[in-house]
C-alpha cells in the first residue's frame, strides 16, 4: 500500500488505544491527548477485552503484520493501518493532528516545535515517570515489590532527595524562560501535548509521594510548575474527563503509594521491616 493511500485511509478512522485495562499507566498520557484533543477514540481499557487484545499484541509469537513490526509493550495505538507503540512515539503522531503542538507551516508556522515539545516530554517521562516506576521496582520489574523493599527506600530516598527537586526545578526553569511564552505553558505561550504530560506525572507523582509533593508546593519553589498543573486539570475537556468513569484510580501501576517509600526530603526512613 502506497503511502499516500496510508495516511488517506488512517485519517478517516478512530483511534484505537490498545492498553491494560484497571491503571492509568502509560495509557494514561495518550488518553489525556485524545481527551484534549476531542478525538474520536476507542479504548481497551472499557472494552472488557482489554486484558486480551493487549496480550495479543505483545504475544510473543507476534511477528506484526505486513508494514507493522509487532510492540514489545502497550500503550499501543492502532490508527487505520498504522500500528505503533512507544508512549512519546505516538504523542509525536498525535501532536499534529489533534492540534497539540503549534503548526509547522504558514506565515507563523514553527516547524521545530515538534522537537522541543518532543524533549520536554521526554524529560517528564524519564524523571517523573520512568524513575518513579523505579522507587518500587529498583532491582528488576519482574520481582515483586516486596522482594526488593529494601532497595526501594534507598531508591525513593535519592528519588525525594535529590531527582525530585532536581525535575521540578528543571520544569520551573523551562516555564521561566523565554522559549514558554506568555501563560502557563511549557513551550510558545500555548498548550502542547508536553503539558499535559506535566500534568500526568505531577498527578502521579503526587499520589506516589503526597507528603514530598505537599512539601514541595509549600516550598514555594515551584510555583509555575503547580500553575500549569491547575491550568490542565481546569481545561474544560481534561475537568470533564477527570470527573468521568473514563478515568481510572491508580492502584499497581507505575504511580502507587506504599506509606513507607512517602518520604520527604529531611526524613530519616524507618528500617524496612
Ligand atoms: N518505553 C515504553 C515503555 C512501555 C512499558 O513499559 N509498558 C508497560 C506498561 S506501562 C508494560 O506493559 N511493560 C511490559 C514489559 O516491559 O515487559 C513506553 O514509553 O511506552
Amino acid at each position: 500500500m502506497s503511502a499516500t493511500k496510508q495516511q488517506k485511509s488512517a485519517k478517516d478512522v478512530p483511534y484505537e488505544l490498545i492498553y491494560w485495562p484497571g491503571i492509568p499507566g502509560r495509557g494514561e498520557f495518550i488518553r489525556l491527548a485524545l481527551e484534549e484533543g476531542g478525538a474520536d477514540y476507542t479504548d481497551t481499557a472499557h472494552t472488557g477485552k482489554g486484558m486480551d487484545e493487549t496480550l495479543v499484541q505483545i504475544d510473543g509469537k507476534n511477528i506484526g503484520d505486513d508494514n507493522n513490526p509487532p510492540p514489545l509493550a502497550p500503550p499501543i495505538l492502532r490508527h487505520g493501518d498504522l500500528l505503533i507503540s512507544q508512549t512519546p512515539n505516538i504523542l509525536l503522531y498525535l501532536g499534529p493532528r489533534l492540534g497539540l503542538v503549534p503548526p509547522a507551516e504558514g506565515e507563523d508556522g514553527d516547524p521545530d516545535a515538534i522537537y522541543r515539545i518532543n524533549a520536554l516530554t521526554l524529560t517528564a517521562l524519564d524523571g517523573l515517570s520512568n524513575e518513579v516506576h523505579d522507587c518500587h521496582h529498583p532491582i528488576a520489574s519482574s520481582l515483586y515489590y516486596e522482594d526488593q523493599k529494601e532497595e526501594s527506600l534507598r531508591k525513593s530516598r535519592d528519588f525525594v532527595k535529590n531527582r525530585l527537586p532536581k525535575f521540578l526545578g528543571y520544569f520551573e526553569r523551562v516555564l521561566t524562560g523565554k522559549a514558554s511564552g506568555d501563560g502557563p505553558w511549557l513551550y510558545g505561550g500555548r498548550l502542547t501535548y508536553a503539558d499535559l504530560v506535566l500534568f500526568q506525572v505531577v498527578d502521579g507523582v503526587k499520589f506516589a509521594f503526597p507528603k514530598a509533593m505537599s512539601a514541595a508546593q509549600t516550598s514555594g519553589k515551584y510555583v509555575l510548575v503547580f500553575r500549569l498543573y491547575d491550568a490542565v486539570k481546569t481545561r474544560p475537556k481534561i475537568k470533564e474527563y477527570l470527573a468521568s468513569k473514563r478515568r481510572q484510580s491508580y492502584s499497581q501501576g507505575i504511580y502507587r503509594y506504599y506509606p513507607e517509600l512517602d518520604l520527604t526530603e529531611t526524613d530519616t526512613p524507618q528500617p524496612v521491616q
